[in-house]
């Protein structure tokens, strides 16, 4: 029953038919078209998480709702308070992250309103589903099909709502409508054609170096031990793209994540393969380097929506329509046992001893090389901890940590911006508080939203911030170097991110000596809360897709 208090308004009812959608967790950042709501919503039990800048909390419903599986909530005031979203919504589109946004809009019964502005473009340009809800009775039922809008297509829904309306006397039905996930169709995983898996099976028999890729799909289907299972089968390689790395990682065959964050093995062996099945993986550029990292190799599809181009390239050519683990799991049916296996117990031994880049830099004293850092964390960190990985050069280090499983990790990179670990980790936190969260995020985009060191700080989030701190825009200052252009405008220097934190409340340390990460994390460990490590890292050390695809130019004679 919607009326059990004396004369609720409009918004008393939104705030119930959010808890009624089971929301238990909204990213706020208030302003005058949703601080009633919000104020509402927080009495009726939802936690409220109230970030410092409008974009953390939309970012910050991204990582919940990938954590949970659940929808993210977030609200924002309207006019400056939706400008704020624009780069965070274009990733959460491509991400395919359900979430529902609250956003005000300027008062209907005004001529002139200085925070008015035309919304729905705005949010349609990207991507995004954006409702005005001007009819208050309708509005509960509006809201539950955002709810289930948002579930169905995956993506996130903006409620603009103006705030005069919110202020009106409830005079709609007594009773709030079925919510979304009771109303949700109950399909079950797509089982495979049997021509399909005939045909995979023919090309899977004629290929002698077959490499299994698996990507985000495959994990949410549960497909990971079927296709450890294929790879046993035909005697081949496993990968993974970068958001689903973690899902083989105790396998001895598993060559780390394909594409922009291959290993120098991994490179090595994806070159050899004459056969890569996808499984549950979408082909976006990145994973595969536009093709060119497995040039000879023939491409199979396992997915429920096979593609044959993608992103602007011809992907594969050959499909198998299916749920990934079904799929995968009739594939293997369909093969028989092979004699001469790819795989062999020396090639195993080279995945496990090799390190990811052998390259040698000159590193001036007292700076570190990250790829030692992250050696160290590796090894220092309990491998139970949650893990978000941010963006910039410094990510290829830290994605390279073989012993993370896949559920402890996270990264969403889609839109491909600097600035979100922060809130991605925040999200995280809210979403697995029963452990810490590791954020490993780069100088640049840690300063973008440093000021959530103060949200963090008042919800007592449990968050341990990494800053592979080079002084730079590392992507931009070593691709300025490769092409001999000046540095300015890319290099800053050091900044004292250990005073930064404390300044904040929060505990902070410039570590230079990495023998004492264990104590360091030890000591962490039993305090809780929060603390930010600043390791002043050499500009020198290029990563390997840096160096790939910016080789230095000749200077001119
Ligand atoms: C919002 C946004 N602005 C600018 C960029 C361009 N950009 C890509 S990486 C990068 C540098 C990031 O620096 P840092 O976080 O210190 O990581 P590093 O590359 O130094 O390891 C920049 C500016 C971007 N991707 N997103
Ligand atoms: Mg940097």
């Amino acid at each position: 029953m919607i009326t059990t208090e004396h004369k609720p308004h409009v918004y008393d009812v939104l705030a119930k038919a959010f808890m009624n959608e089971g929301v238990r967790t909204c990213f706020t950042l208030m302003g005058d078209a949703n601080m009633n709501w919000a104020a509402r919503l927080a009495q009726q039990g939802c936690r409220m998480v109230y970030v410092r800048h409008e974009h953390n909390a939309v970012a910050a419903g991204m990582a919940y709702a990938r954590k949970t599986g659940e929808v993210g909530v977030a609200t924002v005031t309207c006019g400056p308070g939706v400008t704020q979203l624009i780069t965070a919504l274009p990733a959460a589109v491509r991400a395919h992250l359900p979430m529902v946004v609250f956003a005000g809009e300027s008062p209907l019964r005004m001529g002139w309103y200085n925070q008015e502005l035309n919304q729905g473009p705005i949010i349609n340009g990207t991507g995004a589903a954006y409702h005005q809800l001007h009819l208050p009775e309708r509005m509960p039922v509006a809201i539950r099909d955002a709810f289930l809008q948002a579930r169905c297509e995956r993506r996130p829904v903006v409620l603009g709502i103006p705030f005069d309306l919110q202020e009106r006397p409830w005079v709609g039905p007594e009773t709030l409508p079925t919510p979304s996930r009771e109303l949700l169709p109950r399909v079950s995983p797509m089982p495979p054609h049997a021509d399909d898996v005939a045909r995979a099976a023919k090309l899977v028999a004629g290929a002698e170096r077959i490499v299994i890729f698996a990507g985000l799909g495959a994990v949410q289907a549960n497909a990971g031990a079927a296709c450890r299972a294929l790879a046993a089968k035909v005697g081949g390689l496993l990968t993974t793209s970068l958001p689903a790395r973690g899902l083989f990682h105790h396998d001895i065959y598993c060559i780390g994540v394909s594409g922009s964050f291959s290993t120098e093995l991994g490179l090595e062996y994806l070159a050899q393969a004459d056969l890569v099945i996808v499984v549950g993986g979408s082909l976006a550029y990145h994973a595969g380097g536009g093709g060119q990292l497995w040039r000879k190799a023939q491409m199979l599809q396992i997915d429920v929506n096979p593609v044959a181009v993608a992103q602007g390239q011809e992907v594969a050519r050959n499909h198998l329509r299916a749920d990934a683990r079904l799929g995968v799991e009739a594939l293997t049916a369909a093969l028989p046992a092979r004699a001469n296996p790819w795989r062999t117990e020396a090639m195993a031994e080279r995945i496990r001893t090799t390190k990811p880049d052998s390259q040698v830099f000159d590193i001036a004293p007292g700076l570190l090389d990250p790829r030692l850092v992250v050696e160290g964390l590796e090894q220092a960190l309990p491998a139970d901890w949650e893990m978000v990985n941010s963006g910039g050069h410094c990510s290829w280090f830290f994605g390279q940590m073989p012993s993370r499983p896949n559920e402890r990790f996270l990264t969403i990179r889609e839109f491909g911006a600097i600035g979100n670990g922060i809130s991605f980790a925040m999200g995280v936190a809210a979403a697995r508080p029963e452990r810490p969260t590791v954020l490993f995020d780069g100088d640049g985009s840690f300063i973008m939203h440093i000021q959530e060191l103060e949200t963090i700080k008042r919800h007592k989030l449990n968050i341990l911030i990494i800053v592979i701190n080079d002084g730079a825009y590392g992507s931009e200052v070593h691709k300025l170097r490769a092409e001999q252009l000046p540095e300015t405008g890319s290099v800053f220097g050091y900044n004292d991110f250990a005073a930064i934190a404390r300044g904040f409340g929060i505990e902070g340390k410039t570590v230079r000596n990495l023998d004492e990460l264990p104590k360091l994390v030890k000591e962490f460990s039993e305090r809780g809360g929060a603390a930010v490590w600043d390791f002043h890292v050499s500009d020198k050390v290029t990563s390997p897709t840096i160096r790939r695809a910016h080789p230095p130019k000749q200077a001119k004679a």
